[in-house]
């Protein structure tokens, strides 16, 4: 066998494998210290390749790691319609990063037999990267092992993860989607946000502007690249553009959720709408501080609400009968959920933690709306719902507001990026829905408030001792835990508390939340000792808060 693919034989030697080395194909890919990485690289051009063949599609691969420190790096695979890649290829990627030198090609062979892979396909592969400064070598590993297979590729160089995502959707819908360039994506998102801002009436220069962290990575170049698009219609200041700060480092959106406060390096003006996005751009977040000096974060949940409470009036006004639904996942402040339940009458679904959990869930609805609370969200359209729209901007008999609410859901359609959560696409979107409002940030931060909430983690011996169902907002083992978790909910009001093995960090991850800061934390710690008591926890035990 190994005969019929000397080439993979040949470039395979140049990246070797550290032997014993064992890496998993995690909730967002591969994903550790850029060092260890060459040889995943390679291979994924390989997988990516077979992908191609098997899809009759283009197949694209984005080397980033996202919010990790610049000293990391990582790879996801994308599948023709943009999405990420399919669960059984996550099992094939995992398989194939992880045979030794000498079985590379068996192991290449075996997913060519399961899946029936008829080589004799052509393949085509798009390769993006984010600005890490491992992450040219790296993508250049992975063209290697695309062009070892003889398969073609394009280079996009630096892009954001969802820019990749959408050239990939682009190519292969023959352009429906959009061109597949970097300048096509530009002028297909301001276009249509220019066409939405028209519906906003007096704008002011204050209200055009806003305080943009690029997290000093990718999305820092990309928003400075589009600005000459915008029309000065969004006034972008940057900070953390990259050209001194470090990637990630006390900035971007990662950090400004958990740490619950402004990056460094920025200077936030008390009222000024800002926003944070996170190393490649798929995240973002939005904040302010008031007189007070107090931060306030708007995060995935307030921007799901916003978004999904315009899109609701909009259908209304243009009286189209479309099924919504906002997918959140057991994170969500339960302040969010109550409130698109009971005030917005929006259903409400939850998902396992990780997008493609929420992307699927949201693909089951005329109009689903996702987000993660730190940020990670997009909002899909099924075509029949983009069908009943065009219908209504084209029937001579649609009154006015109902022509304007059907055009201004299509514009909408056109800034949304659905492939993936997209931080730019986002922050167009909410520009354009708070300018359409005339909407304040404050008068957005006010439409719930959020429960007081804490997250902890706790070290245990193997976190795979902890099992849960209901979206994973119940532990069915260790035997014991969920209980001991039902009767500390109970001594508090409005309590919620949960706790997962973390897909991404060798850790339990606690959730609490209740009616103050102090019951919070307080639950929060005595659900993180019942973890460590009865899930094997290691080291000290964990100590309160206060
Ligand atoms: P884990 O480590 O499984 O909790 C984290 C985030 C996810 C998702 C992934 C991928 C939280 C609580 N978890 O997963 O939402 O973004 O990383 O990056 O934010
Ligand atoms: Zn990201």
């Amino acid at each position: 066998m190994a005969a019929q693919f000397p080439e993979v034989s040949k470039s395979s030697s140049l990246h070797p494998k550290p032997p014993g080395l064992i890496l998993q194909y995690g909730t967002a890919g591969f994903r550790t210290v850029a060092a260890h990485l060459d040889h995943v690289m390679f291979r994924m051009g390989l997988l990516a390749t077979l992908r191609s063949k098997k899809t009759k599609s283009t197949i694209g691969v984005m080397v980033t790691a996202s919010h990790n420190p610049e000293e990391d790096n990582g790879v996801k695979l994308v599948d023709p319609m943009g999405e990420m890649v399919t669960p059984a290829w996550e099992g094939y990627a995992t398989q194939l990063a992880n045979a030794e030198d000498a079985d590379l090609l068996t192991a290449l062979e075996d997913i060519i037999t399961k899946e029936e892979i008829d080589m004799s396909q052509e393949a085509n592969v798009f390769v993006g990267r984010d600005t890490r400064s491992s992450s040219a070598s790296l993508s250049d590993a992975v063209l290697d092992g695309v062009s070892s297979l003889s398969a073609g590729s394009k280079d996009y160089g630096l892009v954001t993860t969802p820019q990749l995502h959408y050239m990939v959707r682009c190519q292969n819908t023959q352009g429906k989607y959009g061109e597949a360039t970097v300048d096509g994506y530009y002028k297909k998102l301001s276009q249509a946000f220019l066409q939405l801002l028209k519906n906003a009436s007096n704008c002011t220069d204050d209200q055009k502007h806003l305080s943009l962290d690029g997290a000093n990575g990718i999305g820092a170049l990309k928003v400075r690249e589009m600005d000459s698009h915008l029309a000065k219609e969004l006034q972008i200041s940057l900070y953390n553009d990259g050209s001194n700060g470090k990637l990630n480092f006390q900035c971007g959106a990662d950090f400004v959720k958990v740490q619950q406060k402004a990056p460094t390096g920025f200077e936030v003006k008390p009222g000024e709408r800002c926003c944070s996005f996170d190393g490649d751009a798929d995240r973002i977040v939005y904040y302010y501080t008031d007189s007070d000096g107090q931060f306030h974060l708007l995060d995935g949940d307030k921007i799901a609400t916003l978004i999904s409470t315009y899109l609701k009036e909009l259908l209304t006004q243009a009286s189209l009968n479309l099924n919504m639904a906002v997918v959140q996942t057991a994170y969500a402040n339960g302040s969010s959920t109550r409130y698109l339940e009971n005030t917005m009458k929006l259903a409400v679904k939850c998902a396992k933690t990780g997008v493609k959990h929420l992307h699927h869930i949201a693909q089951e609805f005329d109009i689903g709306v996702y987000f993660e609370a730190n940020g990670h969200g997009t909002v899909l359209f099924s075509e029949s719902a983009e069908e009943k729209i065009q219908q209504l901007i084209d029937n001579p008999n649609s009154d006015d507001e109902k022509k304007r609410a059907a055009l201004l859901l299509q514009n909408s359609i056109s800034v949304i990026n659905q492939t993936v959560g997209d931080a730019i696409s986002d922050m167009l979107l909410i520009e354009a829905i708070l300018a359409i409002k005339g909407m304040t940030v404050q008068q957005w931060d006010a439409i719930y408030t959020d429960l007081p909430n804490r997250q902890l983690k706790v070290k245990v011996a193997d976190r795979r001792v902890i099992d849960t169902t209901d979206a994973e907002r119940r532990a069915v083992t260790p035997a014991g835990l969920q209980d001991a978790i039902d009767a500390l909910v109970k001594k508090y009001r409005l309590a919620r508390s949960f706790v997962r093995p973390s897909g991404t960090e060798d850790v339990v991850r606690v959730y609490a939340e209740a009616i103050t800061q102090e019951s919070a934390d307080a639950l929060a710690h005595e659900v993180s000792l019942a973890v460590y008591r009865l899930a094997g926890g290691v080291g000290d035990e964990p100590k309160p808060l206060h």
